[in-house]
């Protein structure tokens, strides 16, 4: 078994699903490992099993809106905020509420073992993230028994491999248990299993397939029982009927998409299977490499690291490791073709998981892409960007039935069914900033890969689109700036004599979300050369929208009244958008607004949920602060990650690790749209020698570094030869040089 620095390991099966097992996962179908030995367990997923149907807005609620503006202009906060929810969001006018769809657990495959009846030696049980296989090996009466795990790409399935080192030695009674109440069982002497029902209202299907060398397989009393075997494969293929795109989001022949997974998959070996999954996995993960200290210690099991962490114990390259995951978790749960990944990637044993596991865009959904560009996995951004398009005909809807707006709107979570609906309660429904933040990754995916084809015909679209909407929905206030009003600062509360309010007539985070998406568009305009009265019109609004503010504190304004916050130690950091994940707000040019900022993060403290963890690391490597962030990065893992390297909120949620790893890349790398690159802004004493190489920078470069001491003693930045005399240079400590070849070396 592998043991390198790239493998989570343990001497004993997983017993919780949550804070021991090991996911694997294709972007499309995820599986969570247990290992027992007796029994094992293998949990399922696929992306589209989802409870919930599509809910139509309510077209006439904008009717409510100038009543809601009205009461913020008299500064009735109180009455504005009950208009708001018992009103305008009236949760009935939306249909019900119940209808919002949870991600959904599709069952699990049972493998029950005989003939292992003498004492279990050496069992490990690991998971190698550099081949993204899952492994269990065991010693019982002298034959060593291994077992393989695996979510393939290119062969859409996952697949099991059970093996001995002794002939005949296999026997395994398989069968599936479903996850979903109205599901029905069929077992095949042909060696299948199906498993199939509906939610109520989408149907699914999921298909098991086993394959045996030598041996027996018999059917009966709901399992295959298998006797004797040298080997045993097993593939599982699963799909439901969701198909985007149609009114009702149903139609996908679910059925013949397993039989031809299947046919396909059943012409390929093991080896063959197994090698083209290993070379499509490690064509992404390979790309970076990231060296922080000693790997020995990974020959300790990583849940006793993790322990030994949370003692006190220096493991720097438990950090890499940590850094590294986050990287795997991503691939694993998003790919060319997927949808993005969710609140807990792809992975879910529950038909009730928190906060259903939804697509939540005022923090979690954006957290997850923040390492898909800089960590080097742009294809892995795609069902992110997709998934945005997709949402902009429900949202044109929204931003009519609500805002009587063009363009469109999204508020703050969306299901698969396409939700856009801004919903009671306010404090979290009724979020603005929604389009305006996914068009960040739309942006961004511009911003590091170049690509003008995309600017023109995929990202500026959407991005016009979602300003459009914002043109219509600002109010110029009393001071003659435009302000977002209705609107929530997510999911805070501010205080007026004592009493707690949340429905604002301007809040910080909006401003600046708007202010990025039309300098994005303004900045879309100028390369492609197209709409200069929509840009001037941009750039008049622009200039024109609420500044970021110092409050009577010496800290930045959450909203644009100098108003005190309820929780000083809110999770959100809503008010640090300017400065991450923007970069509107920068040490260089705004010095009084970084230390107002700076006094913001010391109010709301280090620790909080896991994800607030993660944020706080990528803010305080923009303010350059890189011993603080290593501070709450060391806090975060020792007190937000379960031995399965999993990240909690609690519960596990992946927007933890995901945010965590762009945490890591952003203390190594800083770089923005003008050109500046700048090398280990922010890197702490802890990691004072180290090296890294494939990170990504805006501009299409590709950087590797090492340092020793603290100090920088080679880069290498490399660009595309399409991109000579792009302006790059270091604006803070290690200046270097270009040549002609677009590659930029130190050193
Ligand atoms: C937002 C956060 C919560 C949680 C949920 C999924 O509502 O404020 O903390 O992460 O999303």
């Amino acid at each position: 078994m592998g043991r390198n620095d790239l493998t989570l390991w343990y001497e004993s099966p997983a017993k919780a699903w949550e804070s021991e097992a090991l996911p694997i996962g294709n972007g499309r179908l995820g599986a969570i490992l247990f290992g027992g030995v007796a029994h094992d367990r293998i949990q399922f997923n696929e992306e589209t099993l989802y409870s919930g149907k599509p809910i139509a807005p309510n077209e006439k609620a904008y009717l409510e809106l100038p009543k809601i503006r009205e009461l913020l202009a008299q500064r009735d906060y109180e009455a504005a905020q009950d208009y708001a929810e018992n009103v305008f969001l009236k949760k009935a006018s939306y249909g019900d509420a119940s209808d919002f769809g949870a991600y959904q657990n599709f069952g699990d495959i049972c493998l029950d073992f005989t003939g292992q009846d003498g004492e279990i030696k050496g069992y490990v049980r690991e998971l190698d993230l550099n081949q993204a296989v899952g492994r269990v090996r065991y010693t019982c009466a002298g034959k060593t028994y291994t077992r393989e795990y695996l979510s393939s790409y290119p062969d859409d399935v996952i697949a099991i491999r059970l093996t001995c080192d002794t002939a005949g030695a296999l026997n395994v009674a398989v069968s599936a248990a479903a996850g979903q109440p109205q599901a029905a069982t069929a077992v095949s002497s042909d060696g299948t299993i199906v498993l199939s029902g509906t939610t109520g209202y989408l149907e699914f299907e999921a298909v098991i397939q086993v394959v045996c060398k030598g041996g027996s397989l018999v059917s009966g009393n709901g399992r295959l029982k298998i006797s004797d075997a040298d080997s045993i494969t097993l593939f599982l293929t699963a799909a439901t009927a969701y198909l985007p795109g149609t009114p009702d989001y149903k139609g996908k022949d679910y059925h013949a998409y397993n039989q031809n997974v299947l046919k396909r998959v059943l012409t390929r070996s093991w080896d063959e299977v197994k090698k083209t999954h290993i070379a499509d996995h490690q064509n992404l993960f390979g790309r970076v490499d990231l060296q922080l200290g000693q790997a020995e210690k990974n020959m300790l099991p990583t849940d006793v690291r993790i322990r030994n962490y949370q003692d006190g114990e220096a493991d720097p390259a438990l950090e890499a490791l940590a850094f590294q995951y986050g990287r795997y978790l991503l691939i694993g749960s998003s790919r060319k073709g997927s949808l993005p990944a969710n609140l807990q990637g792809i992975w879910n044993d529950k038909n009730n998981p928190q906060w259903g596991s939804m697509f939540c865009y005022n923090i979690n959904l954006n957290m997850n892409y923040w390492p898909a560009e800089n960590t080097n996995l742009a294809e892995c951004h795609e069902p992110m960007i997709r998934f945005v398009d997709s949402l902009r005909p429900s949202g044109r809807k929204s931003a009519k039935a609500y805002f009587n707006a063009g363009g469109w709107f999204t508020a703050k979570k969306s299901d698969i069914w396409g939700y856009t609906q801004p919903y009671a309660a306010a404090v979290n429904g009724l979020f603005i900033g929604g389009a305006g933040w996914l068009c960040q990754d739309v942006w961004e995916y511009y911003s590091f890969n170049r690509s003008r084809d995309y600017l023109k015909n995929t990202a500026y679209p959407i991005m016009k689109e979602a300003a459009q909407f914002y043109l219509d929905y600002l109010t110029e206030n009393d001071d003659g700036v435009l302000v977002s009003c209705p609107s929530t600062s997510p999911e805070n509360y501010f205080m007026i004599n004592g009493k707690a309010h949340t429905v604002s007539d301007g809040a910080e985070m909006d401003h600046r979300i708007i202010e990025e998406l039309f300098g994005n568009c303004i900045k879309a305009c100028e390369i492609l050369g197209i709409d200069e009265d929509f840009r001037a019109l941009l750039t008049e609004k622009k200039k024109k929208l609420a500044p970021t503010k110092i409050g009577r504190s010496g800290e930045i304004q959450e909203w644009y009244h100098d108003w005190t916050c309820r929780d000083a130690d809110h999770r959100h950091l809503s008010h640090m958008y300017g400065i991450y994940p923007a970069q509107l707000i920068t040490p260089e040019q705004n010095p009084e607004l970084i230390e107002a900022a700076k006094r913001s993060m010391n109010s709301r403290g280090d620790k909080t949920t896991g994800w607030s963890r993660a944020w706080k690391i990528n803010v305080w490597a923009r303010l350059l602060d890189g011993n603080r962030a290593y501070r709450v990065l060391h806090e975060m893992l020792a007190e937000r990650f379960f031995g399965n390297l999993f990240s909690y909120h609690p519960p596990f949620q992946i927007d933890g690790n995901l945010g965590y790893t762009a945490g890591v890349a952003e203390m190594l790398l800083q770089s923005d749209d003008d050109g500046n690159i700048s090398l280990l802004p922010a890197l702490p004493e802890a990691w004072s020698k180290g090296r890294v190489s494939g990170l990504r920078a805006r501009g299409d470069f590709t950087v590797d570094m090492e340092w020793e001491n603290g100090e920088l003693v080679l880069a290498k930045i490399q660009g595309k030869s399409h991109l000579e005399g792009v302006v790059c240079y270091d604006n803070r400590k290690y200046p270097f040089e270009t040549n002609e070849r677009g590659i930029f070396l130190f050193g």
